[in-house]
């Protein structure tokens, strides 16, 4: 016999269904006295509790105590004993059934135990996991903000797993265990808490998230699309180069400020200083006419942005011949229309002193083929990459636009070109790249550059580029081949445009 049958029984009837077999044996074992003592003999020994077992499970007159014997002694002194069995076939067979029975469930149970002790070391696991989930999701409550999604799938996963996983322990426990139940709950609890946070997040952070990513995800396509169209070329042209097909779009107007003079002083120019030799040193210049809108009397420099931002640190000079706002600055000369006459000037800025002036051949003047809105602009100065401009119209012309190069040393024409584009139907105009670009009002709010004229070439023609303005009237508009801005006089005000130039792969 097993020594842990007993302690077996007790468990296996613990276990349920499993301790099925034992339920037919229990039957056999009242009727027969011998086995009862059997068993009797070998309780006694190891469980003081089951003394009396013998006794109390007796059913009828065949159930009889061991303890019933006779001794005697014979005449040589030989103790005799003997015990009375009722039943007169002792059941051997059954036994040994019984035996194999028991060590049979003895190993099932030893099967069921280590299992037992499996399981108890997985609950300690996934008690540990569950801490840490809880753990966390605590996190997540308290911090709406720095969870993600990823967050919540792993835990979703790791919930799902350990549902699966207490289904299998439940299954292998046949009976219920509480410490399993609760860990259900507690599974089903930590499900539907992962859920509900999910639906609570309010700030949809989420849904932003995801927007996100989606957005960087078309940036990331979008740059490598441009990538492949488009391999070395930089995104603008080099400052002061002319390596684009031209202008096509133009951004719209930085207010810089109002003039240092003030808001009845509607007419007038500024700029800044182009010198190939210092693209980037250029001074910045004001030039408000007079209240009567012709004469150029008062300008300033200032060395800085900043400085011109803040009015401070200005240099403030006086003419006594200027006329009109179509004045430019280029290597620290000024140009200008000689007042009431058609001749031009160039100004030493350092000095402020008269260097050179020269007559502009045929070109009309005093209003004669000024620009739309704007008058005493009938000889308009600009600069480019490659130097000195005048644009103009003479009688020869029909109030067409010229176009002369200068040399900028003496003023004298180099080169000139005419053009088929009525001067006083345009409302300002500037050079870039030896192309001139026109200008004309479509209403308050916007002008456009609708013409030009490629010196280079000879060609001219439409254009339909919207640019904004803050007043009503463009007074005067200059070019800056480094910066690649326009600078424009609108009634008073100073405004800055960034220009998009056509990208031209070479
Ligand atoms: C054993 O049974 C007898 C008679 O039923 C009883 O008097 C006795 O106290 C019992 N002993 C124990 C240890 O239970
Ligand atoms: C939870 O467990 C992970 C590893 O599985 C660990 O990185 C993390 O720090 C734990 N969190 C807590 C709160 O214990
Ligand atoms: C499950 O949640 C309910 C309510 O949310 C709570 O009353 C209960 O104590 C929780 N059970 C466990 C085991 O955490
Ligand atoms: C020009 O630029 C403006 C923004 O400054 C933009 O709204 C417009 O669509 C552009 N036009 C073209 C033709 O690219
Ligand atoms: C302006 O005049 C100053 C003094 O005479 C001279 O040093 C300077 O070179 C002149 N600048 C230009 C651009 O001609
Ligand atoms: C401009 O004129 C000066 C003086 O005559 C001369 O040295 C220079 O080469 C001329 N520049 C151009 C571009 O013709
Ligand atoms: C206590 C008890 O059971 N005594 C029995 C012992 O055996 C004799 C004869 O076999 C019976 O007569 C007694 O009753």
């Amino acid at each position: 016999m097993q020594p842990g049958f007993p302690f077996l029984l007790a468990l296996l009837s613990l276990l349920g269904s499993d301790a099925g077999d034992l339920v037919d044996l229990t039957p056999e074992l009242s009727p027969t006295s011998v086995l009862q003592s059997d068993f009797t003999s070998s309780f006694t020994s190891g469980s003081k509790s089951s003394s009396n077992w013998s006794a109390s499970s007796g059913s009828g007159s065949r159930t009889q105590s061991f303890s019933n014997f006779t001794g005697s002694k014979d005449d040589r002194g030989t103790c005799q004993c003997s015990i009375t069995l009722p039943d007169t076939t002792f059941p051997v067979e059954r036994v040994e059934r019984l035996e194999y029975r028991a060590h049979i469930l003895y190993e099932k149970f030893q099967k069921e135990l280590s299992k037992v002790k499996e399981y108890v070391q997985l609950i300690t696991i996934y008690e540990k996991k569950f801490v840490n989930l809880t753990l966390r999701v605590e996190i997540m409550e308290k911090d709406s903000i720095s969870y993600t999604e990823l967050d919540f799938e792993l835990i979703k996963i790791e919930v799902k797993e350990m549902e699966k996983l207490i289904i299998q322990l439940k299954d292998g426990f046949s009976g219920s265990s509480e410490i399993v139940d609760q860990l259900e709950v507690e599974i089903r609890n930590m499900t539907l808490l992962v859920e509900k946070l999910e639906t609570l997040d309010k700030t949809n952070v989420l849904a932003i998230r995801r927007e996100i990513l989606a957005l960087k995800n078309k940036l990331k396509e979008c740059e490598a699309s441009k990538s492949e169209n488009i391999p070395v070329a930089p995104p603008v042209p080099a400052p002061g180069t002319c390596t684009h097909g031209g202008v096509v779009n133009i951004s719209r107007p930085f207010i810089v400020q109002l003039n240092w003079r003030g808001f009845s002083y509607k007419y007038g120019a500024w700029g800044r200083d182009y010198s190939p030799e210092n693209p980037d040193k250029g001074q910045y210049w004001v030039a408000p006419l007079n209240p009567d809108g012709r004469m150029l009397e008062y300008y300033q420099l200032h060395n800085t942005m900043d400085d011109l931002l803040l009015y401070r640190h200005a240099k403030q000079s006086r003419i006594t011949y200027g006329q009109g706002s179509g004045t430019a600055v280029y290597k620290n000369n000024m140009y200008v229309n000689w007042y009431n006459t058609g001749n031009i000037a160039k100004i030493n800025l350092t000095t402020n002193t008269v260097s050179v002036t020269q007559n502009l051949p045929y070109a009309a003047y005093n209003n004669r083929f000024s620009y739309a809105n704007v008058g005493w602009q009938d000889i308009d100065f600009a600069v480019d990459e490659s130097g000195l401009w005048v644009i103009y119209s003479t009688e020869a012309s029909t109030g067409n636009m010229v176009i002369s190069k200068l040399n900028d040393t003496t003023l004298l024409v180099l080169n000139t070109w005419h053009t088929k584009q009525y001067k006083p139907s345009v409302s300002n105009a500037f050079m870039i790249c030896g192309v001139l670009y026109a200008t004309r009002t479509l209403n308050t709010r916007t002008e456009e550059i609708f013409y030009y004229y490629d010196t280079n070439t000879g060609k001219e023609g439409r254009l339909d580029i919207i640019m904004h303005k803050m007043q009503e009237t463009v007074q005067s508009i200059n070019y800056h081949p480094f910066d690649q801005k326009l600078f424009v006089y609108n009634d008073g005000y100073l405004l800055n445009y960034d220009l998009i130039f056509k990208q031209e792969p070479h």
